[in-house]
This record gives structure tokens, sequence and C-alpha cells, in this order.
């Protein structure tokens, strides 16, 4: 199975890269076509900026925001909702949302009574504080073991699909983020499904700043965040979590293709090939 691209719709007016391009609904709808077109396999809508030092919003602005862009979307394709309230993920829900991107790990009852997928995500601290001082004694066995507890968890309260995320920049360091990349293989191989999410994130623009030079703006992180989707595509994860649709997914029929049914070590496959292909 090919890793699977979730494209980002973030309906705020704040999000550090796309804030304020989608908050009219029309936008956001548009927005998330294109991504279909581009090749989706989810579309994550949100409403709500988790960037470090974001300010909450209220519920009401945030369902203003979010369902009518879900209802426009799910007809066309598997739509998640990306929020930590439990209220905006039911009525999303109803609108058509079939998976809830659950970044505050808070909301599996919500999940279990509507019979829907839940990601969960790790996160320390909550976005207003968690790059202050972020501190672990081993972040990949932390990470892991509460990923471990939380999809446990899920499965008891009676989600059946769930995904787990080690939350890549949320109350973690560039040393923090690079061991739990190095470690997507253990996340793998621990069994539930992995998501991650490193579209254009801060650590991608100090890794590849130039030299003597300030770190990359999110608009210039493109290649590094493909280079990343790519690592955690070979590494096995299930979902990539990102802005730009068309080229990770091309990345991911060829990893696919590269891998056989995309996981490492597995026989190379001649479905991988499209019929009529000749090199
Ligand atoms: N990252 C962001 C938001 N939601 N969900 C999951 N599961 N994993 C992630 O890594 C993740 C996420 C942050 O990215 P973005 O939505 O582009 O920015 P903002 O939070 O500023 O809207």
């Amino acid at each position: 199975m090919r890793t699977l691209v979730m494209g980002v719709v973030n309906v705020t007016p704040d999000s550090f890269f796309d804030g304020g391009r989608y908050l009219e609904t029309a936008a956001a709808i548009a927005h998330g076509e294109e991504l279909i077109a581009a090749g989706a396999d989810i579309v994550d809508v949100g409403g709500e900026s988790t960037r470090p030092g974001a300010l909450p919003v209220g519920l009401d602005e945030e369902l203003r925001r979010v369902l009518p862009v879900v209802a426009a979307l799910a007809p066309r394709c598997r739509v998640s909702i990306d929020t930590m309230k439990p209220q905006v993920a039911r009525e999303a829900v109803a609108a058509g949302a079939t998976l809830v991107n659950d970044v505050s790990c808070s909301l599996a009852p919500v999940a279990a009574a509507a019979g829907v997928g839940l990601a969960l995500m790790h996160m320390h601290g909550t976005p207003a504080t968690m790059q202050a001082n972020p501190r672990y004694r081993d972040v990949v066995a932390e990470v892991a073991s509460f990923l471990a507890a939380a999809a446990a968890a899920a499965h008891h309260e009676g989600v059946e699909e769930v995904y787990v995320d080690p939350g890549i920049g949320f109350g973690k360091t560039v040393a923090h983020n690079l061991a739990l990349l190095a470690a997507l293989p253990e996340l793998v191989e621990a069994g539930e499904p992995v998501l991650v999410g490193v579209s254009r994130k801060q650590f991608i623009g100090r890794i590849s700043a130039r030299p003597g030079s300030d770190p990359l703006p999110p608009e210039e992180r493109f290649e590094g965040s493909l280079a990343s989707a790519v690592h955690a595509m070979v590494c096995g994860v299930a979902v990539v979590r990102v802005h730009d649709v068309a080229p990770t997914r091309d990345a991911a029929l060829l990893v696919a293709a590269a891998l056989g049914d995309g996981s490492p070590g597995a026989p190379r496959a001649e479905a991988a090939v499209p019929s009529g292909a000749s090199a």
C-alpha cells in the first residue's frame, strides 16, 4: 500500500504557512477542490491554527469556518476534521467528515460514538506554550509510549481505525523532531498506522538555511518538506499531511513503485507498474 496523501485546508487567518489565504468559505472550498484534483486521498479541514503561540478560537467561529467546507468537500473525497473541540468534531462528522484529526488527544469518545476514524497526535503542552522550553528524558521513548497508550485507550473506547502521529513541531526542538523522524521505522513497527506532518515546518527552514543566513521562511521550505515526506514514506508511514499535494502524491507513487508494496523490504510487485508502461 502506498502512503496516502492528506492535503491541508486551513480555514484560518493565522496558520503559519497559508493563514488568511482560505479564510473565506468559497476560497477554502476551491482550495479543497484543487487538492482533490491534485490527487489528495484525504483533505484535512481545520478552523483553528495550532502554530506556536496561536490563540484559541471560539466555538461558534470555528464551526462557522469549517462546517460549510466539510459539507462541500465530503461528497468528493474523504474529509478529516482538524480540531481540539468535541462539538466541532461531532458537527463536522454530521456534515460528512469520516476522520477526526485529534491533535489534543482528547476526542476518542467522540470518534467512538460517531463510528469514525481517529488520528492521535502527541503534543507537549498547548500551542500557546509548547515551544517555550520543551524537555524530554528520551523523546522517542516518551512519544512512543504515549501514543501506544493513547491508541490502546481509543481502541478500548471502541474506535476501530486509529492513526498515531509523533506531532512534529508540537513542543519539540529541532533535535527532538529529528530524533522522531529517525525513529519512524520503530513507530511503524509498533503496529498502529502512522501519520506524520512535516510540511513547511520550522525545523526544515533551520536545517536548509543557506550558509551564514537566517532559517528559510515557510515559502522556501517546499524541497525540504518533500524530502522529509519521502523519508517518512520510505519508513512505511501510512499517511503524510501536506500543503503541496501534487508533488507529494507523485513521490508516494514513485516510492511505492520502487519498494514494491511501499513497505521497506517487501518484494517488488508487478502491480506497482501502470499497465502499458514500457520503461
Ligand atoms: N500539524 C499542523 C496541524 N495539524 N495534525 C496532525 N495530525 N499532525 C501534524 O503534524 C499537524 C496537524 C500544523 O500545520 P498547519 O495546519 O499547516 O498550521 P497551523 O496549525 O498554523 O494551521
